[in-house]
């Protein structure tokens, strides 16, 4: 689960030609079946593109194809479908679009099948809708510099475990090495260790040095990322050094729609041209804050992979691993088989599951 997938989930976002029609994995619009083009003449003339949905204002969509970007509008009873969340049609979904030879604006026709979505839940006369950020999210990086601002990993955990609930391959960036003292050295060798030991990809950089920058590079080719993490840790940083730019980007609109707009600003993706292989990031406003973990505490457990192995050992079924007799998961805390300091992440969580709300953020 924590390993990321292989390349390239992504298409390239280069110049390459245009790709022929593979639709063949979109679910229908909506209720209602598409017309046939027998049914429907004019649409036989029509291109159908599939294309990666970088951007959207509501009403239009810029979708990101092999030919270029294309202007999309959504088919109405594709709006229409009922849904549990609040955006039918997210940044980061893979849509079928029928292009207009008039103007080479774009008809959303088909939504393809997400592999996973990073989601919040909705706010105001919505709530208890989600709304999706970002669809088909490859990995989602975790950002610590080592230390300004100092390094927290009860944050890292709970990042880790709602990337775990929404199905997200997740890894883990240290920055600022460069200022690493040798106790702060010490501190994330340990933890890398740590986290490395649980699958989970970890990479040390320096930004500002360009230490590592290659690592990243490959990590985010040919994929669609998230970066997150505390304000300072030198996402923006690191983001420019991967492609010029890009941060800066990224900075100047998070930075402006990141307080208390959270329900009418919308994610965006930037393209990796840079790379080879292409790639995404996704500019996420609110992304500090992915808001609240929905599970009932007899299921944090399983978003604890190192717990997984024992949890078929404890004697209770629903099994919360703190005041339980005849508990694997404790006795594993005690022979040293899980990390003291994740089980105390555990219980911190399960605490905040217990209160009624456990918030995920930086
Ligand atoms: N020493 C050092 N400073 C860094 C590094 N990365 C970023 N910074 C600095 O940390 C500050 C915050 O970086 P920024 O990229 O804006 O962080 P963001 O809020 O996560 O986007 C800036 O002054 C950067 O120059 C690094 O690897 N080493
Ligand atoms: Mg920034
Ligand atoms: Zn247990």
């Amino acid at each position: 689960m924590a390993s990321l997938p292989e390349k390239p989930a992504v298409p390239p976002v280069s110049n390459a030609p245009p790709a022929t029609d593979e639709n063949t994995d979109a679910r229908p619009a909506g209720p209602v079946p598409e017309a046939s083009a027998g049914a429907d003449a004019s649409n036989a003339d029509r291109e159908h593109r599939t294309g990666t949905v970088v951007s959207s204002t509501g009403s239009w969509y810029e979708g990101q194809t092999a030919g270029g970007l294309v202007s999309s509008k959504a088919r109405g009873k594709l709006r229409l479908r009922e849904e549990d969340t609040t955006n039918p049609i997210a940044v980061g979904d893979r849509v079928t679009l029928r292009i207009a030879p008039e103007d080479g604006t774009g008809y959303i026709t088909a939504i393809h099948d997400r592999s996973n979505a990073l989601t919040r839940r909705a706010a105001g006369s919505r709530a208890g809708q989600r709304h999706v950020i970002v669809a088909n999210v490859d990995a989602a990086w975790a950002v610590q510099a080592v230390r300004r601002p100092k390094l927290n990993p009860g944050f890292l955990d709970r990042f880790l475990v709602m990337a775990g609930v929404c199905k997200i391959p997740a890894g883990i960036i240290f920055n600022k090495t460069d200022l690493a003292r040798p106790e702060d050295k010490e501190r994330v060798a340990t933890l890398r260790a740590l986290y490395a030991d649980l699958d989970y990809p970890v990479l040390m950089t320096s930004a500002t040095e360009g230490d590592g920058v290659e690592a990243v590079k490959d990590a985010l080719e040919g994929r669609l990322s998230v970066l997150s993490g505390p304000s300072g840790a030198g996402k923006s940083t690191l983001l420019n050094a991967v492609q010029p730019g890009l941060g800066l980007r990224t900075g100047a609109v998070s930075d402006k729609t990141n307080k208390g707009r959270h329900t009418t600003t919308h994610a965006a993706l930037y393209p990796l041209e840079s790379l080879d292989g292409g790639g995404f990031v996704a500019d996420t406003p609110g992304i500090r804050e992915f808001g609240i973990l929905d599970l009932e505490p007899d299921e944090l457990g399983h978003f604890f992979v190192e717990f997984f192995h024992y949890l078929d050992d404890c004697k209770f079924p629903d099994c919360t691993h703190d005041h339980e007799p005849g508990c694997a998961v404790k006795d594993a805390v005690q022979d040293g088989a899980i990390h003291e300091q994740r089980y105390e992440s555990y219980l911190n969580i399960l605490a905040s599951l217990r209160e009624g709300e456990a918030r995920v953020g930086w």
